[in-house]
């Protein structure tokens, strides 16, 4: 079913959080005060794409977009650490490009067997048994856990395959798939039999093997999106070689030199570099070709351009094998499927050294705002008297309350920082 088909799909991943740190205290019978013994958090879970060699659509991401790793469990007393959260794996098909949805650069290639960390689970936060140093005996202080990545992906699927079949509508494609390989795809007497890819493994006497795609057909116009095949080109881009089949029989009243000049000036639309690819020209149909004339045109265009021909009737099974055993032959010599590289890189980590942020005074309120002070208060516990020092320690050396001073800051004024409300005081 053609609506079974999907190549493009725009998810939100979002991996867990890290748990917080624990504040709690060693007790044993006799001694007064223990020391600090509060746990980490546990580190949340990656989200993680994998390659599945089975899937051959992003239909389901058609219907689930929202992609999410758990949470890290929170430290507890006794230094007993927060469980990690559990990773989550996305499967796609493989050959699936992970693109940036902002930028469309390349994340990854999924063309090989090796997991993806996509997005990485945040750390856990310290619990207080970290902070026991020779000046700070008991510290009733812990640090939250951090945020877990999240990024918006537009996955593209773009087939592995080692051959390419293009050609008109009608000419035979999906009949050669057919006869050399185990594929069942659609076959009929009519344009735009074939509205998705196909992919089949060809067999080779000797033990070897390579993939061939079979696509819907290419109309002229198509590479400006006028027809079915544009689209579909990018599930050839990576082959190595081209599989030009050409109907010779005239059946359709064209001339076959024309079709293959037509559907080369298509490929060039749409990448220079395809049109570059190592091509072999089928002429099909040949059980019944009218006219020899047409034939030899067709043979004095390939040879001008370089590409061998074959002369074959798919539907008679009349040198397919020898076309095979061509193809294989040649893949010998050509290098390996196209990867591409990751263009996409991370953005560095926030270096939080404290940063002055920004400070308006609207209706005698003192409102202060910033990334900087979004993530720390983010960051901090409140309901902890040595996380609050802390966070003042850190406003301090920001150059806040100096700033402040100098703008006129008096005692009893109303300071809002995010969701923080206080009074001002020196
Ligand atoms: N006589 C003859 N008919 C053939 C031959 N190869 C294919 N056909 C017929 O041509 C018609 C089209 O074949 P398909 O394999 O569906 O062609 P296609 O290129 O995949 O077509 P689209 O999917 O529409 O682009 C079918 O009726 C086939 O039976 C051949 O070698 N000789
Ligand atoms: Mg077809």
């Amino acid at each position: 079913m053609a609506a079974a088909f999907v190549d493009k799909a725009r998810i939100a991943v979002k991996a867990g959080k890290g748990g917080n740190g624990a504040v709690a205290f060693h007790r044993e019978k006799y001694i007064a005060a223990g020391g600090p013994d509060g746990g980490d958090g546990g580190r949340g879970g990656d989200v993680i794409v994998q390659a599945d060699e089975h899937m051959s659509t992003l239909m389901d991401f058609r219907y689930k977009r929202k992609y999410v790793a758990s949470d890290g469990g929170d430290g507890q007393g006794a230094r007993r650490s927060g469980k990690d959260g559990q990773s989550l794996t996305i499967r796609v098909p493989k050959g699936t490009l992970l693109r940036d949805a902002e930028t469309n650069e390349i994340i990854h290639d999924m063309s090989d067997a090796e997991p993806f960390v996509l997005c990485r689970g945040g750390r856990g936060g310290w619990g207080n048994c970290h902070f026991a140093t020779p000046t700070r005996q008991a510290p009733r202080f812990a640090k939250a856990g951090m945020p877990g990545e999240e990024h918006d992906v537009v996955l593209e699927l773009k087939l592995l395959a080692d051959v390419g079949l293009v050609g008109f509508p009608n000419v035979g494609k999906s009949t050669l798939l057919s006869v050399v390989s185990k594929a069942h795809p659609k076959i009929a007497n009519y344009h735009f039999t074939t509205l998705f890819p196909n992919l089949g493994v060809v067999f080779v006497e000797g033990g070897e093997s390579f993939v061939m795609a079979d696509i819907p057909g290419i109309i002229e116009g198509a590479s400006e999106g006028a027809g079915l095949g544009h689209d579909f080109l990018r599930h050839v881009d990576r082959c190595r070689l081209l599989v030009h089949v050409v109907d010779v029989s005239g059946s359709e009243g064209r001339d076959p030199a024309t079709d293959f000049d037509a559907i080369n000036e298509e490929l060039r639309q749409y990448s220079p570099d395809l049109a570059q690819r190592p091509q072999i020209v089928v002429a099909n149909k040949s059980d019944i070709m009218a006219d020899e004339e047409l034939l030899e045109r067709l043979r004095k265009r390939a040879e001008e351009e370089g590409y061998p021909l074959f002369v074959i009737s798919a539907a008679a099974h009349q040198g397919t094998r020898e076309l095979v055993q061509t193809i294989a032959a040649r893949l010998r010599s050509l290098p390996p499927v196209q990867t591409y590289e990751a263009e996409y890189v991370k953005p560095a980590p926030v270096i939080d050294t404290p940063v002055l942020p920004d400070i308006r005074v609207e209706d005698g309120v003192w409102i202060v705002e910033g990334p900087w002070l979004e993530r720390l208060i983010a960051n901090v516990n409140f309901s902890d008297y040595e996380s609050r020092m802390f966070f003042d320690k850190q406003l301090r050396e920001s150059g806040l309350f100096q700033r402040m001073e100098e703008m006129g800051v008096q005692d009893g004024d109303l300071v809002r920082m995010y969701n923080l409300e206080f009074e001002y005081q020196r």
